[in-house]
């Protein structure tokens, strides 16, 4: 005798075609126009800044940076279907995310420029820094998931990880306690493809990313991650079941990653260039403006006003990093020992002897 003792299905939900065409009734969300014009400046946003990082990476000003290029939506719908109040735990690519929760375009490029006070956030206080150790921060999603339940607090943690994340123990583990611990934590995959030169088909031999969560035994969905829409309506979903009370969710939000891995990277070298060719009709950006053009709420001169104003807020924050006077070389190693060792005191003082500056090439993330 033999019985089938588990099913599942993986869905993924799209609302918006590339061309920006609506498939079918959008979410309430999207009825007042004000909402998706939200979004789409906030789409913007990323891009500008991502644009200005590169430049000022090319140009010796800022250290080693992660793009963003083609994964806006991913970021932006995350962010935008969380409370102010909920917990967000990015890892380096979700400059979208932190934009929008109020997180400085100043901070970031200081981070990214190598100086640690772009990490003391002026406004989501709790979120966490960005994370580069890949996976390391979902079994601390899971710790603050873990601090919200026990003290009774309508709060989600949610963390945005990459598709070569998801092979990570610490992941694997995070999700199957979340998923003992029945906890309010959402993990978004933001499955681009590649991790670095490697590709998602030999990540993992599943067919999916999102039926991971199956095996930890909560829903895993999948979502189109240039759908800012859909990204917003689905990991919404899944942050008010989290808020409810009825556990842990996984969204793979299945985007591209049009440029380098980062600005240290050439992908010329093992990645076809028909490839990020093939998936520029896809991206987030274009596809919402040509949605909200054609629904009549979003002209040219909203355009050009958004880009000139965006632009400016962009130049401003990177003059302001500029002008920042580089943090005192000691810090990196007043806080790290009680009591200093004597090479690193030895290091300390050769670092003091010279010059502070900025890094011109960081290391690798
Ligand atoms: C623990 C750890 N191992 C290796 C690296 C080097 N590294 C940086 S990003 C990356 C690939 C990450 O791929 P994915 O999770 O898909 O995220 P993506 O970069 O595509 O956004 C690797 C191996 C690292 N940062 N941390
Ligand atoms: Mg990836």
């Amino acid at each position: 005798m033999q019985e089938t003792v588990a099913h599942f299905e993986i869905v993924r939900h799209r609302f918006i075609d590339p061309g920006g065409t609506p498939l079918g009734p959008l979410p309430v969300f999207a009825n007042d126009p004000e909402t998706p014009k939200t979004l789409y400046r906030a789409l913007v946003r990323t891009r500008t800044f991502d644009a200005k990082a590169i430049a000022l990476q090319r140009t010796g000003r800022l250290g080693t940076y992660a793009s963003s290029l083609g994964q806006e939506a991913v970021s932006v719908g995350t962010a935008s279907a969380m409370r102010a109040s909920d917990v967000l735990l990015p890892s380096f690519r979700e400059h979208g995310a932190q934009l929008l929760r109020g997180v400085t375009p100043l901070e970031l490029f200081l981070y990214w420029g190598g100086d640690e006070r772009g990490s003391d956030f002026a406004g989501p206080r709790e979120d966490f820094p960005i994370c580069v150790p890949v996976g390391s921060h979902a079994p601390h999603a899971v710790g603050v998931a873990l601090a919200f339940k026990l003290r009774r607090e309508p709060r989600v943690a949610v963390c945005i990880f990459g598709d070569g994340a998801t092979s990570k123990g610490d992941v694997a583990e995070a999700l199957n306690i979340a998923g003992v611990w029945h906890l309010p934590v959402v993990f978004v995959v933001s499955n681009n493809a590649w991790a670095i030169s490697v590709p998602r088909r030999a990540q993992t031999a599943a067919e999916t990313l999102a039926q991971k969560a199956v095996a930890a035994g909560f829903a895993g969905e999948q979502v189109d991650g240039n759908d800012v829409v859909a990204v917003r309506a689905v990991v919404g979903g899944a942050i008010e079941r989290a808020r409810a009370g009825d556990g842990p969710g996984l969204v793979e939000a299945v985007t591209y990653r049009l440029g380098d891995h980062t600005t240290a990277d050439d992908a010329s070298r093992y990645r076809d260039d028909a490839e990020p060719s093939r998936h520029w009709p896809e991206e987030p950006v274009a596809r919402l403006r040509h949605y909200l053009t054609a629904a009549g709420v979003w002209s040219k001169t909203d355009e050009d006003r958004l880009l000139h104003e965006t632009a400016g807020e962009i130049d401003a924050a990177a003059a302001a990093y500029l002008a920042t006077p580089p943090q005192d070389p000691a810090t990196i190693f007043d806080h790290t020992f009680a009591r200093m060792p004597t090479d690193v005191a030895a290091q300390r003082d050769l670092a003091l002897r010279s010059e502070p500056q900025r890094p011109t090439a960081g290391s690798a993330t």
